[in-house]
């Protein structure tokens, strides 16, 4: 007898989000398998492949748990609780907080849904944490997605939108590696490439696609800044351009004060004229009007000049102006080939071999992502990859970046949630007024400090939604001693990670096989994101555990939040998300490999035209896409991507530089407890060029201790071909759940773990990133760490 079922799913535990059939034998998950046809649906890689490892596993939590122990001496000791008492503990103490002192004084953290399950329930924990009152979340947003979807908003008004793989020309991937961090798309990017797409990859690593692209960037860490403002630099100079497009669609042409920086306007030149209506220069310096509020010329734009120069008669002085082109334009000038040379180890052919493809296609997709937003340059490199997209015209079109879904879903993580008043109370806002903190997305590090200083104002509270801050996060030992402070601590999770054994309380959550999820898009294709799949549990939770979303709406209905959530009905809620695309929970659960909406994702969304004619525009300031940003130039910071400060004088103790990046075996901290991708990387790797590994005595294979001005980690050394020699490779996230936890192999001189080495004094100004991707450091052999 075979009682075997397939049961169409998803596997939730990265981006990629791959389609499978889950294989029940007897209630238990004996493993997934492709599920061809579903968007996402061809592939699955070895971590998904290790699903039925990670449910079954004999560490996982299956009762709520209470500390016995004191905190931060020894062995930490648990006794089982009843769910009942650990979230009538949480509830009251949570409430006690609120009322006595804020809510803002309880402080939350999240792990990520680009790598981990909680993508199931993300936007109820967010709505639970938004309608409890806390601005304060701490999301890893700085040093994972918030360039890519939010900072670019500064340039499209949109996020970086989803590649159009399927038609695209040329495809570029920017410090990005679907290789190992996002199969799905790999998939689809191969396909492109069978089809004859072009490939250029800008990364320091040999990747799988560096190797096989038309033309690989081996730039630097840390400067790809300089290197998207030489391409623009050759791109503008050779007329590789998308002039009309630039013309019609962006800020290009408006005109700038030299004397403020900002626009020209129609209010500067005559009295009574109108603050809304911007300046460009038409033919024999006419000037030419553009009312931004209402997102059109008042006067024949077809001569408008892109690069203009002009004086302006304000008040009685003369005041000189630039086209916001013409300023982008000699802002880049400075990065001539030679200069990107000398800054980013690119070789002047390589240069304009990569700006001749990007000139030559007429439908550029890209994606950038950790390579570029683990930086302390990392908004405006942003804003220099964004621009330098925008000039080739392909944002939003056939074959380039589309923004936008296929339907509109309402939101349900509670962005309306927080009062102002609340949101003005974000750690770390009144730094970054224009940073992650805007929808409560803090950084660890501004909430040891409110934990520690009291500043702007204690912080007693902290409950974790998974994350393992020890090892993910660097500024470790500051993390330690606030978790000692902390006067109630909650985590949730599969197991106990070594920033769990910090906790008070500790939950088990189920794993997506024991639950559901809703996903409305997969967004590995531009086609997959017309999928929305409810993807239903295909087990019985193991032990106690129970969904993160079950656990907020039983918490919120015990902390008063009853109309907020629902009644306490998922189903209503998800309901509520689904209306307006016209689905239901019902239909979706009798589809269970999920329904196709019709339609697509509209190309050029900017061209659409209103009743009266009026296209759409960007959803900007000057509802144009943005070249040059008055919003960042009002917050005093530079309106177009011009390279600030010096370089740090080079340290002979330090002449490495080292960078990291994602393995296809892990997802961050997660994942080292399971035997077959243990077997696949048993050991953290620093990749290191023959060269310097020569001149330091190392053989392939040996331990390496890297140090850098602020701590050490190990690894062992990975001999890599084709590596700049001063530049290093290692991987965060190691820890050894085998080990003993009295240290749990986090801490300590022979640690692995990466992030305790990173220098944190410098960051972002605009969103808080780190310098994950480039820390001075040297390397020397070492005897192998007892084990
Ligand atoms: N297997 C696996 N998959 C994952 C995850 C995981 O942990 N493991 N995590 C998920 C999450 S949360 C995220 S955010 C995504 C991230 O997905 P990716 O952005 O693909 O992540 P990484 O591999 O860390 O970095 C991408 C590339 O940046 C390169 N790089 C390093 N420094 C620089 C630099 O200075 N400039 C440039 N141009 N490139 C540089 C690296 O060599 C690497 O090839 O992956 C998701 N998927
Ligand atoms: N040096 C360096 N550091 C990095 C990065 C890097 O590239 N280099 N990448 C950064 C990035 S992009 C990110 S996003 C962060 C990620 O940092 P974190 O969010 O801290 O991720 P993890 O370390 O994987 O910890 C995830 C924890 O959540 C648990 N978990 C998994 N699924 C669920 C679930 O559904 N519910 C609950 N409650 N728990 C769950 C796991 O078991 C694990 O214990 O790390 C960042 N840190
Ligand atoms: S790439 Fe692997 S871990 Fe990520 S969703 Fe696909 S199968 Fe799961
Ligand atoms: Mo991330």
């Amino acid at each position: 007898m075979n009682d075997v079922t397939r049961t169409p799913a998803y596997c939730a535990q990265c981006r990629s989000r791959c389609g499978c059939n889950a294989v029940i034998e007897n209630g238990r998950i004996l493993a997934i398998e492709p599920l061809p046809g579903h968007p996402s649906g061809e592939k699955l890689c070895p971590k998904g492949k290790a699903t039925p490892e990670l449910v079954y596993h004999p560490d996982r939590l299956t009762t709520p748990l209470r500390r016995t122990s004191p905190k931060g001496a020894g062995r930490t000791t648990w006794e089982p609780i009843s769910w009942d008492e650990a979230l009538a503990t949480i509830a009251e103490r949570m409430a006690g907080i609120r009322d006595r002192h804020g809510p803002e004084q309880v402080a939350f953290s999240v792990t990520t849904p680009s790598g981990t399950q909680i993508s199931d329930g993300i936007a109820w924990v967010e709505r639970f944490i938004r309608g409890f009152g806390s601005p304060n979340m701490i999301y890893s947003t700085e040093i994972c997605n918030w360039h890519k979807d939010v900072a670019s908003k500064f340039t499209y008004g949109w996020d970086i939108g989803t590649p159009d793989f399927a038609e695209s020309e040329l495809i570029v991937l920017w410090g990005h590696n679907p290789t190992a961090t996002w199969l799905a798309r790999s998939v689809e990017v191969q396909k492109a490439m069978k089809r004859g797409a072009r490939l250029l990859v800008v990364d320091p690593r040999p990747t799988l696609y560096a190797r096989r692209a038309d033309c690989w960037l081996r730039v630097r860490p840390g400067t790809d800044q300089v290197l998207a403002l030489g391409l623009a630099n050759l791109l503008i100079g050779d007329g590789g351009i998308d002039a009309d497009f630039v013309r019609e669609w962006t800020n290009g042409p408006m005109l700038v004060r030299s004397d403020t920086g900002a626009f020209l306007r129609q209010s500067d030149i005559s009295a009574g004229g109108s603050p809304d209506v911007l300046l460009a220069a038409g033919p024999g310096g006419t000037p030419l009007r553009y009312d931004a509020a209402a997102r059109r010329w008042l006067d024949d734009p077809g001569t408008v000049e892109l690069d203009a120069a002009y004086i302006a008669n304000v008040g009685a002085r003369d005041v000189a102006c630039r086209s916001a082109f013409g300023v982008f334009a000699d802002t880049a000038s400075a990065w001539t080939p030679e200069r990107v040379e000398a800054i980013t180890g690119v070789p002047t052919e390589a240069l304009r071999a990569a700006a001749a493809l990007l000139a030559q296609s007429k439908a550029t997709s890209y994606y950038a992502w950790n390579g570029v937003g683990q930086s302390t340059t990392a908004s405006q490199t942003d804003r220099a990859i964004s621009i330098l997209y925008s000039l080739t015209g392909c944002y939003g079109r056939k074959g380039g970046n589309v923004p936008g879904v296929a339907a509109p879903f309402a939101d349900i993580s509670g962005h309306d949630l927080l009062t102002d008043e609340q949101r003005a109370k974000a750690v770390g806002l009144d730094e970054r007024p224009l940073g992650p903190g805007r929808t409560g997305w803090v950084t660890g590090r501004d909430v040891y400090r409110a934990i520690l200083d009291g500043e702007p104002y204690p912080v007693r509270m902290l409950f974790s939604f998974g994350t393992n801050l020890l090892v993910s996060q660097p500024d470790t030992d500051r993390a330690r001693e606030a978790f000692e402070r902390l006067e109630f601590h909650v985590h949730t999770d599969f197991f106990l990670n070594p920033s769990a054994e910090y906790a008070d309380i500790v939950l088990p959550v189920s794993t997506s096989w024991e639950r559901e999820g809703l996903r409305t898009g997969f967004d590995a294709s531009l086609q997959g994101l017309r999928r929305v799949q409810l993807r239903p549990a295909v087990i019985e939770p193991v032990g106690e555990a129970r969904s993160d979303t079950d656990i907020v709406i039983d918490l919120a209905l015990r902390l008063g939040m009853s109309e907020t959530f629902f009644g306490g009905d998922a189903d209503r809620g998800h309901d509520h998300a689904l209306a307006p695309a016209g689905l239901t929970v019902e239909q979706l659960r009798a589809s269970p490999e999920g329904i196709d909406l019709p339609g697509s994702v509209p190309y050029r969304p900017y061209a659409r035209a209103d009743g009266a004619g009026v296209p759409a525009g960007f959803p900007t300031p000057t509802g144009r896409l943005e070249i040059y940003s008055e919003r960042l130039l009002e917050h005093g910071y530079a309106p177009v991507p011009e390279v600030s400060g010096d370089a740090a004088d080079p340290d002979p103790d330090f002449p490495l530089t080292v960078s990291c990046a994602k393995v296809v075996a892990f997802c961050h901290s997660q994942h080292r407890n399971l035997a077959s991708l243990r077997r696949l990387m048993p050991d953290p790797m620093l990749e290191m060029s023959a060269e310097s590994a020569a001149e330091r005595g190392i053989a392939d294979n040996d331990w390496v201790k890297v140090a850098t001005r602020t701590g050490s980690f190990v690894a062992r050394c990975r001999i890599v071909r084709d590596l700049e020699p001063a530049i290093v490779f290692a991987q965060h996230g190691w820890w050894f759940p085998e080990a003993d936890q009295a240290n749990g192999g986090t801490a300590g001189p022979r640690a692995a773990n990466m992030n305790q080495a990173v220098d944190t004094s410098r960051s972002d100004p605009i969103s808080g990133s780190i310098p994950l991707r480039a820390t001075p450091c040297q390397v020397e052999r070492m005897d192998a760490p007892a084990s």
